[in-house]
């Protein structure tokens, strides 16, 4: 076994996983009701799972041979979503059973709905729970973060294209570096990112700390600092010093073989029993 394949379940989960251009990335998606997924479920006779995770759930158990036989071979599955709705939350653990039958491993990216959508976030952060326990490692973002990164007027709209940007280029950062031992690396169960661009690694790596997508406290654990591009020494220290004033930790440096800009993320470790609590 080999290699990792990408899930984007429900609505959300499918079009993060539509931004995913890289022929290299093997990706699937499951929708409810919806003829363009790999997986559709329920034959298109329905619209969605209107925010019922227990029949997502049903319908994903109706669907298991199907999501068992895209992920067979593949040792590492990275499974997106948006919680709150019915698809997406209600298909994880039946994915992970499936994951769990192929001895493989299961890395989940989540998102929890804007503080105005009450009830749904509310659901989001109970099915979350259950996700951080299932999963080998879960990245969280919080779309009520994102505006804050175009300044505080930005559009619904915008900050959820934003958002699953944002999960995109985590998912295909997580991609590239699984295959190695980014796995190990990743030490903690949770994580949220922050990600910012710039020619210039330790600013891309500076503005990065301010702009965590998920409630973190700084000082829990090891941040690991990635980048496509080659870091040089100057500056990894500069990086290292940075971040181990600003959290008293010295984070772990981990850079790619491109040249040109910096894409810089951030991999922020939460702490798991808070998050439980
Ligand atoms: N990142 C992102 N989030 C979205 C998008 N659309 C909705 N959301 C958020 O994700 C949550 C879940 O919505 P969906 O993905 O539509 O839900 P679903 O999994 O398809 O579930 P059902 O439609 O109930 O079957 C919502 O509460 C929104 O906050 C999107 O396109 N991208
Ligand atoms: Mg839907």
């Amino acid at each position: 076994m080999a290699g990792t394949i990408v899930i984007g379940s429900g609505g959300a989960g499918s079009n993060t996983v539509s931004r995913i251009t890289a022929d290299h990335i093997p990706v699937v998606t499951i929708n409810t009701g919806d003829h363009g997924s790999t997986i559709s479920m329920a034959d298109g006779n329905v619209d969605g799972c209107r925010g019922d995770h227990d029949l997502g759930w049903a319908l994903a158990y109706d669907y298991k041979d199907d999501i068992g036989k895209a992920i067979a071979g593949y040792s590492n599955v990275i499974v997106t979503a948006g919680l709150g709705g019915g698809t997406g939350s209600g298909t994880i653990p039946v994915i992970e059973e499936c994951v769990r039958e192929s001895k493989a491993r299961m890395v989940s990216v989540v998102s929890i709905p804007m503080p105005f959508e009450k009830t749904r976030r509310e659901t989001a952060v109970r099915q979350m729970k259950k996700i951080i326990q299932i999963s080998d490692r879960t990245i969280l973002f919080d779309i009520g973060k994102m505006p804050m990164r175009g300044g505080d007027s930005l559009p619904i709209s915008k900050a959820i294209s934003l958002a699953d940007e944002m999960m995109k280029e985590a998912i295909v950062r997580i991609y590239d570096m699984l295959e190695g031992p980014f796995f190990s690396t990743l030490s903690e169960k949770v994580y949220t990112i922050a990600f910012r661009s710039s020619n210039d690694p330790v600013k891309a790596a500076t503005s990065a700390m301010n702009e965590y997508l998920f409630d973190a406290d700084p000082g829990y654990g090891k941040i690991i600092a990635t980048s496509d591009s080659k870091i040089g020494r100057a500056d990894m220290k500069a990086i290292s010093e940075t971040i181990g004033s600003r959290t008293g930790i010295m984070p772990e440096i981990v850079c790619g073989k491109n040249e040109g800009d910096h894409n810089v993320m951030l991999f922020i470790p939460i702490s798991y029993r808070s998050l439980l609590s």
